[in-house]
This record gives C-alpha cells, sequence and structure tokens, in this order.
C-alpha cells in the first residue's frame, strides 16, 4: 500500500518558511553595503586668451585626483572630432566661414560631446572643462553684427556648470606675458570686446579669480573654490543652460 504522506503541502512549506526565517536567512543581508553614487559636479574655467586657464584646469583635475576626487579634464573647442577639425582650421585662419555658420560649429562641437558630459557626471566623476559655451558666446558676440541673445540660443539646453571660474587678466598682464599668437582671434582689440561681454554673463555661479597670482596661489584658491562645490552640489540636479 502506498505510504500516506502526513502533512498537507501548505504546511510543508509554512514550517520551511518559518525555520528559514529563525535561522535569519529572510532578513537583509548584514554586510553588503548599498552606496548611493553621487553625481560630478561641472567646472568650468573661463577667461580672455593668454589668462593662463589651460595650465589651471590641467592642474585642478589632477589637485582633485589627488584629493580623491575623481575628476576628468575637457577642453572645447575640442579639435580632435571631425567638427573640431574644421574649427581648428578656422582658428588657424585656413579657411573662411560665415560668422553665423562657425558659430555654430563651435555650438556643435559641444553638444557633440553632451553624452560623454552626461554619463562622465552621472557615473559621480567632475569634470573640469576649459571654455565653454561662455566663450562660444563673448567670442561670437564681439563680432560685428552678432547679438549676444543670439548667440546664446544655439547651446540653450547643455548642462549649467555649478561653478564658473573665470581668471580675471588685466590687458597690461597679457601684455606683459608677450605677443598673442597666430590664431584669429588673438588680438588686442578683440580681446577687449571679448573681456566685456564677459562682463554681461557673470551670475552668483561664478567666481572672479585674480589671474595675476602665481600658478600655485592661484591653484591653491580654485582647488578651494572646486572642494566646497562638489561637496554642495552632490546630491542636486544639472539645470539647462539659457533656460527662457
Ligand atoms: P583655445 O583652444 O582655448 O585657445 O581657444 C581657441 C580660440 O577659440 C580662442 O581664441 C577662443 C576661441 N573660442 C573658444 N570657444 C569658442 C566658441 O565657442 N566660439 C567662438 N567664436 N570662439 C571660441
Amino acid at each position: 500500500m502506498a505510504r500516506q504522506f502526513p502533512v498537507r503541502s501548505s504546511t510543508v512549506v509554512k514550517v520551511i518558511l518559518q525555520r528559514t526565517f529563525r535561522m535569519g536567512f529572510t532578513q537583509e543581508p548584514q554586510n553588503v553595503v548599498t552606496s548611493k553614487v553621487c553625481r560630478g559636479a561641472l567646472i568650468v574655467m573661463e577667461g580672455c586668451d593668454r589668462s593662463g586657464k589651460t595650465t589651471q584646469a590641467k592642474l585642478l583635475k589632477k589637485t582633485l585626483d589627488d584629493a580623491g576626487k575623481p575628476t576628468d579634464f575637457m577642453c572645447f573647442p575640442d579639435r580632435s572630432t571631425q567638427i573640431g577639425g574644421i574649427i581648428n582650421n578656422y582658428l588657424k585662419c585656413g579657411t573662411e566661414l560665415e560668422d553665423h555658420a562657425i558659430h555654430l560649429l563651435f555650438s556643435a562641437n559641444r553638444w557633440e560631446l553632451l553624452p560623454k558630459i552626461k554619463m562622465t557626471l552621472a557615473k559621480g566623476t567632475n569634470i573640469v572643462i576649459d571654455r565653454y559655451a561662455f566663450s562660444g558666446v563673448v567670442f561670437s558676440a564681439a563680432k560685428e553684427g552678432m547679438s549676444l541673445e543670439w548667440c546664446k540660443k544655439s547651446d540653450t539646453g547643455l548642462p549649467k556648470p555649478d561653478l564658473v571660474l573665470y581668471l580675471d587678466v588685466s590687458e597690461k598682464d597679457v601684455q606683459k606675458r608677450g605677443q598673442f599668437g597666430a590664431e584669429r582671434y588673438e588680438k588686442e582689440e578683440f580681446q577687449k570686446r571679448v573681456r566685456a561681454n564677459y562682463e554681461l554673463l557673470k551670475d552668483d555661479t561664478w567666481r572672479i579669480i585674480d589671474a595675476s597670482l602665481s600658478i600655485d596661489k592661484l591653484q591653491e584658491v580654485i582647488k578651494e573654490e572646486a572642494l566646497k562645490v562638489i561637496n554642495k552640489t552632490k546630491d542636486e540636479k544639472i539645470p539647462e543652460l539659457w533656460v527662457e
């Protein structure tokens, strides 16, 4: 005769669950650390040509890495892409392009790198960018017939930086740093208009840094500002630039 199973299957399940619960298997694993990934900060370095931005931006990347805050360096224009190649040729006076057309190419160069910017910030890495959309506006609007408002439009929707470090260098100090190079915009009169345009863009995310300080002193000031903003913004969303 077939042996009768003495208990109903629902009772078996109940017992197994009770035992398992007593053994602690249904509790949350004790030593699994669930850490939240905070976003990285977007830090932009701006200033007239020869203000020392590139040196400071590259140094800041290293300073933050060394301080345990992983950071990437980027620059605009990024001359390594196809669009960047056209821009490079234009800046070196190898080609002539209509003012609006080159403005849009500078802007397109930023848009094409947006996925990289977003991905980097999302994984918690900060980005230090040597020039951004502000350069786009101040250089293009320094040309005749180009309004500041029109120049802002093509970059509307890009992420707004958490911090803009503006390296303020006087005309006199620029002259002391030697001759301008041979690139298209490296002319005294043009740079004067660029400097005046920068004045029109500043808001409370900007810090005006005296670029006449020594490289080390300047880096100290910049590091302090960067660390402050990294701690402040890690849980915040990044707003869009120039939302009307
Ligand atoms: P840099 O590689 O940082 O030396 O920049 C090259 C030159 O291009 C410099 O004179 C600034 C200018 N520039 C940078 N970004 C833009 C932009 O978006 N639009 C325009 N018109 N000029 C820019």
